[in-house]
């Protein structure tokens, strides 16, 4: 394929390139250790809802917010109707829907998985009232993080867990919708810091499939060990069609929420390139990309526009790629050509072809820029201020 259809082919494929951004990366949120209180952070859902807007107005790529279930609907069902409205005044669609399973007292020995059957069925419950919503929203997704798991070896029975575990999932998946899918995700450690019920992909793969059909793998880039290889990780769960979706961040040493691509933007970018090897396009648009960022120190309204576009970025190079030639060099046993081939997309500038993509569509060619000139983070700062100033910046 010749340079210029290719290029052609790159702003095609991010015309496709969705990102769903998260309800909680606009409000203030911290470290164990304590919050920094932004001023302009969102103190309500509308707020929410508003942020997500102005970030999809200026990047044209993020129709969706994600939902996080006590945190934006702590009444439950009885938030849907609040939540449609804001959904079309902002022009914003619910996106995933995930269930929070560790922030009740009960869950001190964990919840699906907690010895104890009472809380067991406590926690099923709100996976069940989590359908329940995601079916009212007429969302695709419930995205399933467990934070369960043990800090001393003998003090839980990893094996009777594993059986808790394929049973509340089974449950949770007989509530989906033929169009739903249950996305479970996985985490090494944190806030286990013995044993994590679904600590990789493996398990979490063996668990989409006990739990049945609609079941897939969410990748967490944040949620793996040092140096481990995540897109080999990618490429078997594209093989064996359990790839269901990411979370996009980044990491250096681990659960880290730094911004995407700010510490190894090559490792993105090597992702990015397995996912576009899938030759079955219809597997392809059923990857869910999704942000799960919250910035403590970065401006959240300038760290959301600004991982957009990274994520943009980086995909634009794996797009770049001459995967023909380079299949050949595989093939042909060229390693460093072959490398080379795969290295050269990377090392493109791709920054100028984005801003006339983006002019092409009506945006400004520098979303960052348009937020800065456009006051809004001055409105909103202003606006919240004194709200977000009563709060407080400790967890006591
Ligand atoms: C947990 O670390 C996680 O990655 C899960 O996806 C949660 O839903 C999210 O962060 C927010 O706490
Ligand atoms: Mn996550």
């Amino acid at each position: 394929m010749e340079n210029n259809d290719r290029a052609r082919e790159a702003a095609a494929a991010l015309d496709n390139f969705k990102i769903e951004i998260p309800s909680w990366g606009f409000a203030n949120t911290g470290t164990r250790f304590g919050k920094f209180l932004q001023p302009g952070a969102a103190t309500t859902l509308e707020e929410k809802f508003a942020d997500a807007s102005q970030v999809n107005a200026l990047t044209g790529a993020t129709p969706q917010m994600a939902l996080h279930v006590l945190w934006d609907l702590p009444e439950s069902t009885a938030d849907v109707p609040k939540v449609k409205q804001l959904a079309v005044r902002y022009g914003i669609r619910p996106g995933s829907i995930n269930p929070n399973l560790f922030q009740h007292q009960e869950y001190k020995l964990g919840s699906i998985c907690n010895p104890d059957g009472s809380v067991r069925r406590m926690a099923i419950n709100h996976l069940i009232e989590s359908a329940r919503i995601a079916r009212e929203l007429n969302a695709t997704d419930i995205s399933l993080w467990v934070a369960d798991g043990s800090n001393y070896p003998g003090s839980q029975s990893i094996r009777k867990r594993i059986g808790w575990l394929e049973e509340a999932l089974q449950i949770a998946h007989g509530e989906l919708l033929p169009d739903q899918r249950l996305l479970i995700e996985y985490k090494p450690f944190e806030p286990a810091f013995y044993h994590t019920d679904i600590a990789d992909w493996g398990m979490a793969a063996q668990l989409a499939r006990a739990a049945g059909p609609q079941a897939r793998v969410l990748v967490d880039t944040g949620h793996h060990y040092q140096s481990q290889n995540i897109e080999q990780i990618v490429a078997w769960l594209l093989h064996t069609e359990l790839l269901g979706g990411f979370h996009f961040n980044d990491r250096r040493y681990a659960d880290d929420d730094l911004t995407i691509g700010s510490i190894d933007p090559y490792q993105v970018f090597r992702i990015f390139h397995e996912i576009l090897n899938e030759p079955d396009p219809m597997l392809m648009a059923q990857i869910a990309f999704m942000i799960d960022q919250s910035h403590n120190l970065k401006g959240k309204m300038e760290a959301m526009v600004q991982t957009v576009m990274a994520a943009q970025e980086i995909y634009l190079k794996a797009c770049l790629v001459d995967r023909q030639r380079l299949a050949e060099l595989q093939s042909e046993g060229q390693i460093v050509d072959a490398e080379e081939c795969l290295r050269s997309a990377f090392w493109i500038d791709v920054r100028p072809m984005l801003a006339e993509w983006r002019i092409k569509r009506g945006l400004h060619p520098n979303p960052l820029t348009a937020l800065r000139e456009s006051g809004y983070i001055e409105r909103i700062e202003s606006e919240r201020a004194e709200r977000n100033a009563a709060r407080s910046s400790t967890y006591a």
